[in-house]
């Protein structure tokens, strides 16, 4: 019998559950134990991320949130009149409020992502907030390539894409992502774009280990969920969570580790855990200005301008879709 069959035995497995099982087992049988981070986002871990971006060691929202306060003005009057603002993975939409709030002069704004339910709501929220704007949520993936409403498809378009998730893309998904977004948005567009810097490794360090273990419970609640969803059995006190700057790459890695010499069911297939061994849930890269300006580059977009806090943490950058040309790129 197939394992998915025991776990939903009425029902046909949505799409959805398919390629999470077939992840999960690829991810637990590779010969490094790897899980992709995109699944941390059931309502457990959005509402455990909603938490974990409150909490004081955690700076990006919260320092990311007083950088577009403080200068929303400039950012919005590089902003096209009759532009539609588009947002790649939009979620809450408390940031675009600030945006939208200085930017009188744009037309629409198309919020973009996979959770319908929050979209929606968010998108009822705001036309309340701004009664003159069209606001017309897309249901896509924003990795993907997607079409823009039809009704707005001559507008100018600028693009808005906050929370250093681009931190979590491998840098080469990280200038894929940038590409697409450069076809979506159109030649000549903007594209805001916050992004997490390199630091203090003790402050990188705290981020990701807070002390009361919202961080821990977040990582910890990826084998929660493939208890939930793919009937597994994973024992959620068997495995810890490691988090730590890797300098050499860059990047914050996140792991959970095995405490204990360990054999784990998933999916119908049983999964040989060392004591010590890793499953590695997620990497979160931070960029230098210069870093990030070069994957810029090298993707397509001339970096306009650069706004940052006092301590440098973090930058919002404002992106130009105008690729160099060659005799630009070589000088
Ligand atoms: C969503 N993303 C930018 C967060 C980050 O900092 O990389 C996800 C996160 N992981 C642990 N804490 C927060």
């Amino acid at each position: 019998m197939p394992a998915l069959a025991r776990v939903a035995p009425l029902v046909e497995p949505s799409k959805a559950t398919a390629a999470f099982a077939a992840d999960v087992l690829a991810g637990l049988q590779a010969e490094r134990k790897t899980l992709p981070a995109k699944y941390f986002y059931d309502s457990a871990g959005s509402r455990l991320f909603e938490r974990i971006s409150q909490l004081p060691e955690y700076y990006p929202t919260r320092t990311e949130l007083g950088i577009l306060r403080e200068h929303a003005a400039d950012m919005a009057g590089r902003l096209p009149d009759q532009a539609a603002l588009v947002e790649f993975g939009s979620g809450a939409s408390t940031k675009a409020s600030i945006l939208l709030g200085a930017a009188p002069q744009l037309a629409a704004y198309i919020p973009v992502d996979i959770s319908s339910e929050v979209l929606h709501h968010e998108a009822d929220v705001l036309r309340r907030s701004f009664p003159r704007l069209a606001v017309i949520p897309v249901d896509a993936d924003f990795c993907q390539l997607f079409e823009v409403p039809a009704e707005l498809a001559s507008l100018p378009r600028a693009g808005f894409f906050p929370g250093s998730t681009i931190g979590n893309f491998e840098p080469h998904e990280a200038c894929t992502f940038l590409r697409n977004a450069g076809r979506i948005l159109g030649r000549g567009a903007a594209f805001i774009i916050g992004v997490d810097l390199v630091k203090d490794r003790a402050v990188l360090h705290a981020a990701y280990n807070d002390a009361a273990g919202v961080t821990a419970k977040f990582n910890l609640n990826l084998l929660a969920r493939i208890n939930r969803e793919l009937g597994a059995n994973f024992n959620l006190k068997c495995f810890e969570h490691h988090a730590f700057f890797n300098r050499e790459r860059s990047r914050i890695e996140m792991h959970l580790a095995s405490i204990k010499r360990q054999k784990v069911k998933v999916l119908g297939e049983t999964i040989e855990f060392r004591a010590g061994e890793t499953i590695h849930t997620e990497n979160s890269y931070k960029y230098t200005p210069a870093s990030f300006s070069a994957l810029a580059r090298g993707s397509g977009w001339s970096v306009q301008a650069l706004w940052t806090d006092a301590n440098q943490y973090f930058a919002v950058y404002f992106l130009v879709n105008e690729p160099m040309s060659r005799a630009q790129r070589d000088t």
